[in-house]
């Protein structure tokens, strides 16, 4: 998939300090099709040209233990910030609060 200008590369299962200077990474499925939860996340955070970098996890929910530690959860899309914090609800909700330029609400305090 051709990179958007924003969306600068990690790569897949690098390290999560991998690109410390973007302050916002999607962790994201590892499928390529334009549809579904988060590519609507994805395309929401290019329309609203914001730079982030993608961690493509894998695909098996038996193999996301580094997600689950991350987020809580094992479902995909979920945003990190620079500061270890995680942001994720439905893709939806997500998609929206980017749109709506209010992201930067959705940054917590550095988990301890
Ligand atoms: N309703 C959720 C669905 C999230 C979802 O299904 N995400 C996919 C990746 S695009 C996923 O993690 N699938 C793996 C699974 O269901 O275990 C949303 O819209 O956020």
């Amino acid at each position: 998939m051709a990179q958007s200008p924003s969306e600068k590369d990690c790569r897949s299962r690098l390290p999560s300090d991998y690109c410390p200077r973007v302050a916002v990474k999607l962790h994201r499925c590892s499928t390529t099709w334009r549809f579904g939860p988060c590519w609507r996340v994805q395309k929401a955070l290019e329309n609203r040209g914001i730079e982030f970098c993608v961690v493509k996890g894998p695909a098996r929910p038996a193999k996301r233990a580094d997600l689950q530690r991350l987020s809580g959860q094992r479902l995909y899309p979920v945003i990190e910030f620079e500061n270890g914090s995680t942001y994720r609800e439905e893709s939806k909700d997500m998609a929206a609060t980017i749109r709506a330029g209010n992201l930067d609400e959705k940054r917590g305090t550095t988990p301890t």
